[in-house]
């Protein structure tokens, strides 16, 4: 059972008067699930390789009841209702909460309709995995108001059901898994084959050491084509070796097509690049896996072609800065960097990316400490 996050708890308390302000009535629970950054393991969860992300104590809170009929309601976003009596074809922000619930039935666990309240401060658009943890709050929640026991790799598949069916993304499965499975003060180390994990010991104040993420402000997009064609790099890549997945080629493989070579290259070393951190941490020398973060971002930047001119700049002017070792985080495309950095040293840093970015008539990012927060949770 996860500490409380006082922070997740006044969240709650704003969606439920929200609830209570457009629904008249009490919600039977609140569920709150995180955001996440993902240390290293980029674009490997698809390749059934290794990841390792943490929880931010951002959340998404959802204020639930059961209903007559389906009834959405955000407090951002301008604070839409969206009413329905049937769960196919809810569009926009909406969607993902009925595309939950249509995966839960689709998936064997009948649900009835609810009245949802939602609020969230993940920041949306910044690679953080807003939309998962609004999926998350809510599959949490319609398992707990349906008396599903329902263990929570399963609730990451059925999540993962509803990006790629519901919501036409074809993502993999990382964002949900650490949503649900991350614990406090923790990296998760998971095996995207099989779901075994380990919770490593992420002391960054021991080491004197903070974790920037640098919001770039530069929208991230999954349903574009980029993300999709990555993917299908991959199963060609793997085609061609005759493996079911990337992860499974030699380590010396070699293509004749380049850019199908480059690719392969990226998540192989990505793979072992997550190893050596796992070993690193395990000696508790945080400080350690710097160079591993930046080799993911160059790797990621020249043989993964994820990256984008924000983050680059992001990451180039915060080792520029000293910081110990800077990579973007997440699908790429914009979103967000994160940068290891000695404490004393973080003003300098933040300033630097800031810098850099105005000076390339950039967005203004907007750069905040992380820490390893708990996984999603019912609140109350
Ligand atoms: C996005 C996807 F949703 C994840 O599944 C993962 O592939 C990630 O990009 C890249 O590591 O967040």
């Amino acid at each position: 059972m996860p500490t409380p996050d006082i922070h997740a708890i006044e969240l709650a308390e704003t969606a439920a008067a929200a609830f209570r302000d457009v629904f008249g009535a009490e919600p039977e629970g609140l569920w709150a699930a995180p955001g996440r950054v993902n240390l290293i393991g980029e674009h490997t969860d698809y390749n059934e390789g290794f990841v390792m992300p943490f929880a931010l104590p951002f959340y998404s809170v959802a204020a639930v009841a059961k209903s007559d009929t389906w009834e959405f309601h955000s407090t951002y976003g301008g604070g839409d209702t969206v009413r329905t009596d049937t769960l196919e074809g809810v569009e926009g922000w909406a969607g993902y909460l009925a595309g939950v619930a249509w995966a839960m039935n689709e998936s064997g666990y009948p649900v009835d309709p609810v009245r949802i309240a939602i609020n969230s401060d993940v920041p949306h658009g910044g690679g953080l995995s807003s939309s998962a943890a609004l999926e998350c709050s809510v599959i949490i929640a319609l398992a707990d108001l349906f008396g599903h026991e329902i263990d929570r790799t399963e609730l990451a598949r059925i999540v993962q059901k509803t990006e790629n069916e519901y919501m036409g993304a074809p993502t993999g499965i990382l964002d949900q898994s650490a949503s649900l499975l991350c614990t406090e003060g923790n990296v998760m180390f998971m095996d995207c084959r099989d779901f075994s994990r380990e919770q490593v010991p992420f002391d960054l104040a021991a080491g004197g050491l903070v974790m920037l993420v640098i919001d770039t402000q530069a929208p991230h997009r999954h349903v574009d084509g980029e993300y999709g064609a990555r993917r299908a790099d991959c199963e060609e890549a793997a085609r061609q070796l005759g493996v079911p997945f990337l992860r499974d080629a030699p380590r010396h493989a070699k293509l004749d097509d380049e850019r199908l070579n480059r690719r392969m290259h990226h998540i192989l070393t990505e793979n072992e690049r997550v190893l050596a951190t796992v070993a690193i941490l395990k000696q508790g020398n945080v400080a350690g896996i710097g160079d591993l973060l930046t080799a993911s971002h160059v790797s990621l930047r020249d043989d993964y072609e994820v990256s984008s001119v924000e983050l680059d700049s992001a990451v180039d002017a915060a080792l520029g800065a000293g910081a110990l070792g800077a990579r973007m985080t997440g699908g790429g495309f914009g979103g967000s960097a994160i940068a290891l950095v000695e404490a004393a040293a973080a003003p300098k840093v933040e300033a630097a990316v800031i810098e850099a970015a105005a000076d390339k008539g950039l967005p203004v990012p907007r750069v905040f400490v992380a820490r390893a927060a708990a996984g999603a949770h019912r609140v109350l």
